[in-house]
């Protein structure tokens, strides 16, 4: 960060903007929101619940003692979360067939033959991680829960998911307002492995690098209303590829009913739509194609204001800045 340092000091800003310039400086991006800790929100439905907390203040410890390079330790999950897992999977996999985009069916699928996914168990992070690598590049490290949208969205610009390993409250299993382990696995992790998705989740994390507070809101926002809560259109039906509806039996099936509104995918007027993040979404957003939504973001990104330009270098797995002035 010593050289984006120089840069934003030139550059006037009174506030200079750290952010990490390799995988390595992962290890920083950390930082945890305090709404929804079972701990500290009473909103949460573990909150009154001893046991709960002291299994995620358990498996929270492994995420911060993780640092890059390491194996994801594995958790033995109890017989008790194992049946969560399992109701939640059952019920999911039931949807999928007329729900879920075609990536996302596909994905599943190969899971199932060569990731460890089945009903039966919850799978271990350091598997999936691995099948991740090998199909898009994409990478999971532990993480102990919400994080600000600063760090969590700078993770995703070196192919890096952080992910949670804890399962839900057994109390709510149809819908959870934070993510879990069968939010992350269900939801998030079969598109990170596909190449095109992969591609645009990385987009937003490059496009997030550096920038200002208010361009924050907007890109996770805008990641909030694709990522999350994504509608694709696929032969003529509406489907879903949004992670926040592929993990919840709950609110797939609310999305595509004719309750919510739902509005076209346009980067300038998604990122001003207001949200909330405790129930289920009154409004979501259509896009034509993943391809297309990755050609629109690529242009509101380069909206976004910065006195250099990025350019990542996968080899090293870092960033190299050029100048722009
Ligand atoms: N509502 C989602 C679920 O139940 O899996 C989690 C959303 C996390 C942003
Ligand atoms: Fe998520």
């Amino acid at each position: 960060g010593k050289e984006s340092k120089e840069k934003n000091t030139e550059n006037n800003t009174s506030d200079i903007i750290w952010f990490p310039m390799s995988i390595w400086d992962l290890d920083k991006c950390h930082h945890l929101h305090t709404s929804y800790q079972p701990d500290m929100d009473s909103r949460h439905p573990g909150f009154s619940d001893k046991g709960y907390r002291a299994r995620r203040e358990h498996i929270a410890q492994v995420a911060f003692s993780y640092r890059h390079g390491d194996l994801i330790p594995r958790v033995e999950y109890t017989t008790d979360e194992v049946k969560t897992w399992t109701l939640i999977y059952r019920q999911l996999k039931k949807l999928y067939p007329t729900a879920a985009c075609k990536q996302h069916i596909y994905v599943i699928e190969s899971l199932e033959k060569e990731g460890g996914f089945c009903e039966t168990a919850i799978p271990q992070l350091e598997d999936v991680s691995r099948f991740m690598k090998r199909r898009s590049g994409f990478q999971l490290r532990p993480c102990a829960g919400l994080l600000t949208a600063r760090d969590f969205l700078a993770s995703l610009a070196f192919r890096v998911f952080q992910c949670t390993q804890y399962i839900r409250h057994p109390s709510s299993p149809l819908h959870s307002p934070e993510p879990d382990v069968v939010h992350e696995l269900l939801g998030h992790v079969p598109l990170l492995s596909d190449p095109n998705f992969a591609q645009f989740s990385q987009d937003i994390g490059l496009a997030s690098l550096g920038v200002s507070d208010d361009d924050i809101v907007k890109l996770s926002t805008l990641y909030w209303f694709t990522v999350e809560f994504g509608l694709c259109r696929e032969n003529g039906q509406v489907r879903a590829y949004g992670a926040g509806l592929l993990s919840s039996f709950g609110e797939l099936q609310h999305a595509l009913s004719s309750k919510p509104q739902i509005k076209p995918f346009e980067p300038e007027t998604t990122v001003i739509q207001e949200y909330q993040d405790e129930d289920y979404q009154p409004i979501y957003f259509l896009a034509e194609t993943f391809e297309d939504a990755k050609e629109k973001l690529r242009l509101f990104a380069k909206s976004l204001k910065r006195p250099y330009e990025l350019v990542y270098d996968a080899q090293t797995q870092s960033l190299q800045i050029l100048d722009n002035v």
